[in-house]
């Protein structure tokens, strides 16, 4: 197991395309336990594979105890203690070659990602959603989902496009949201070159 590098905003990599999985060998299995680690250690509890830098169909998530219709605010003392409760339980969900058989009503949910730390804002997403996909072994699948694991899914499987959530933003709370992160990098990096 080996903990990867993220990959952040405005990394042109976030930008490609995925391509599908076709063989389901030792490597996949590899990548996904070092990307279910990486998660782990990042405190997330979504991943797509592109996110290391690794262009194929693949997302993760761990939504541990979180209930669905569950919400997490990093900084909220209430939020952090569900969160720290969750990592007790990790309960990884794989997600190959994912595609939207079917989809219904609408939803907003205040977004995080792990490739654009610091920031978050409301997305609107579709509020259930039926999909296909492949296990780790090829195997087809289908997954009726709602509540948080709908949004984390619609969330990771834009990744998978090449599309971040910020980019689902109306233009004002664009601006404001990606203003924020610069900031939040240029403080980081001079933290960098001049450690406390
Ligand atoms: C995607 O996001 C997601 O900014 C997964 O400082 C988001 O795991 C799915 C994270 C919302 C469903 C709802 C973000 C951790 C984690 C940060 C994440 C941060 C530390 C985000
Ligand atoms: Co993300």
């Amino acid at each position: 197991m080996a903990l990867l590098e993220i990959v952040k905003l405005p990394d042109p990599r976030l930008r490609k395309k995925s391509v599908d999985v076709t063989e389901f060998d030792l490597s996949i299995k590899t990548l996904i336990a070092d990307m279910a680690e990486t998660m782990a250690d990042a405190r997330g509890i979504g991943l797509a594979a592109v996110q290391v830098g690794v262009h194929k169909r693949i997302l993760i998530l761990d939504l541990g105890d979180l209930k669905e219709d569950e919400h997490f605010i990093e900084g909220d003392e209430e939020s952090e203690k569900r969160l720290a409760s969750k990592r007790k339980s990790s309960k990884l969900e794989v997600y190959i070659n994912p595609k939207i058989v079917s989809s219904e009503g609408e939803t907003e949910y205040e977004e995080g990602c792990l490739s654009v730390p610091g920031v978050y804002a409301k997305v609107c997403r579709k509020e259930t959603l039926t999909l296909s996909f492949q296990d780790v072994n090829g195997k087809h699948q289908q997954i009726t989902a709602s509540g948080l694991r709908a949004i984390a899914l619609q969330h990771e499987m834009d990744h998978l496009d090449g599309i971040v959530f910020t980019d689902r933003l109306g233009s004002v709370q664009k601006m404001m949201v990606l203003k924020k992160y610069e900031k939040l990098r240029k403080k980081a990096e001079e933290e960098e070159f001049e450690p406390a």
